[in-house]
């Protein structure tokens, strides 16, 4: 934590501009990259730019512009360079020479994100498997270039454990990334058992709120379950999937839960160990999409859910798109005319909440299906296991049971039919 007196340290952002690249495209990425920045404790001194044709192979920038970032870094008292593409181990070990001060492409700042906002145990250790299969490749390189004395780069590069190049070498990597995911495999399992004691099942209720970082997923989630999650106005707030049921509660019983958010170039390995996180979206019968739609760059957040979306096989699961944040600007009529369906909405109007949650009622009430039961007298325990599934639309007396029509999911009535098929024959009358 920072005390009052501390200054926060300073960092240039930077990048190439590729020809492919427009301006409007390289502004909204730069100013990510900003936001990325503040979200890691920076206070970004300055943006400096080059347009070329291909990054330089040697070392990201041109050989003049390299020295004019040298001196501008020295002008403002930057200590750390930030990037905004992916550059090879020996790129980032030229570059950090000649401007004198750490180099943290993109992927490393992303990947320091999550390492320092990981909580869980589950979190943690995936963002380990992430940082080192990035680091890997560039301690070795580091370490053919500098020879075995040099020892890691100090600062907000975030390499942990105090450990030289030298000795982490690359079967120890090797060997903590077998452990780690050895780890995970016995976590995966607790998972399981854990959401079935949660008596989840095929067939019930599930949203999962997807999206970009700082859509407001976490917001919408307070609001709809009246839970107390993580709400912040940083990158990757939320790491860890939680799940609450919607509040009040409904029938079918809708359960919701909160997903790690998305950007745009997010390092494959976390794309690779968020996936499990995900597997929450996956399960879900509904996607809801959350798109900040006061943000200029709203269509391009938007195309990367949908590949990352695509990527971890959710294509297939229905969802519905919605525009967050209107209080703060966007076109409300112009959203509804180009996606029809879509919600446009302000998590801070708790009307305009009332109207999500009953779109996601009406969702899960369309698949439901109505029948009667037959509930033996003698089967009257498993009453209160009827009403929390299901509606009860109405009940008569026979003269060795009940009827009941219901309303509720098929699944639920299913084996509801099952279970009492089983008690009407093991007590026949
Ligand atoms: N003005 C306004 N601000 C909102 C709204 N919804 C969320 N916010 C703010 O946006 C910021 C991000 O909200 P979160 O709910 O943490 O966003 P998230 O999608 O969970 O973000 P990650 O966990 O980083 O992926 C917070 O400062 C919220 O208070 C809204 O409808 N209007
Ligand atoms: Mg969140």
């Amino acid at each position: 934590m920072k005390t009052a007196d501390q200054k926060p340290p300073r960092a240039i952002v930077a990048a190439v501009q590729l020809s492919s690249v427009s301006d409007a495209e390289f502004e909204a990425s730069l100013a990510e990259l900003r936001q990325l920045a503040k979200t890691l404790g920076f206070e970004v001194a300055a943006t400096f730019t080059q347009k070329l044709a291909h990054i330089n192979a040697g070392a990201y920038f041109g050989t003049g512009k390299r020295e004019e970032l040298r001196l501008l870094r020295e002008q403002e008292g930057a200590g750390a360079i930030l990037l905004d593409h992916e550059i090879s181990p020996s790129q980032s070990h030229n570059l950090e020479k000649e401007v004198g001060c750490e180099v943290m492409d993109r992927t490393m700042v992303i990947l320091e994100i999550f390492h320092r906002h990981a909580r869980s145990r589950y979190a943690r250790a995936q963002v380990e498997i992430a940082r080192l299969g990035y680091m890997a490749p560039r301690m070795r390189e580091a370490a053919k270039l500098a020879g075995p004395k040099d020892r890691a780069r100090s600062g907000t590069g975030g390499r942990s454990g105090g450990e030289s190049h030298g000795e982490l070498d690359r079967r120890k990597i090797r060997d903590r990334i077998a452990e780690l995911q050895k780890e995970l495999a016995g976590m995966g399992a607790e998972r399981k058992t854990q959401r079935a004691r949660r008596g989840e099942r095929a067939g019930l209720a599930r949203v999962a709120l997807v999206g970009y970082t700082n859509a407001g997923k976490s917001t919408l989630m307070r609001a709809l379950t009246g839970s107390e999650v993580l709400v912040a106005n940083k990158l990757f707030a939320t790491l860890d999937t939680t799940v609450r049921a919607l509040h009040p509660e409904t029938v079918p019983r809708v359960l919701v839960s909160d997903t790690v958010g998305f950007i745009k170039n997010l390092p494959h390995g976390l794309v690779a160990s968020f996936k499990s996180t995900l597997d929450e979206a996956l399960e879900a019968s509904l996607l809801l999409h959350v798109v900040d739609a006061s943000d200029p760059g709203f269509e391009r957040q938007l195309a990367v859910t949908e590949e990352v979306l695509e990527e971890i096989g959710a294509r297939a699961v229905p969802r519905l798109l919605v525009f967050n944040k209107i209080d703060r600007g966007g076109d409300e009529a112009a959203l509804r005319a180009r996606y029809p369906g879509c919600i446009v909405m302000s998590a801070r109007r708790p009307g305009d909440v009332a109207k999500l949650r009953e779109a996601v009622v009406a969702f899960f009430q369309e698949r439901l299906v109505e029948a009667e039961l037959f509930l033996p007298w003698s089967a009257q325990n498993m009453r209160g296991e009827i009403f929390a599934t299901c509606a009860v639309l109405e009940e008569r007396a026979g003269a060795e049971g009940a009827f009941l029509r219901v309303r509720g999911e098929p699944a639920d009535v299913k084996r509801l039919r099952e279970q009492f098929g089983k008690a009407a024959s093991i007590n026949p009358s």
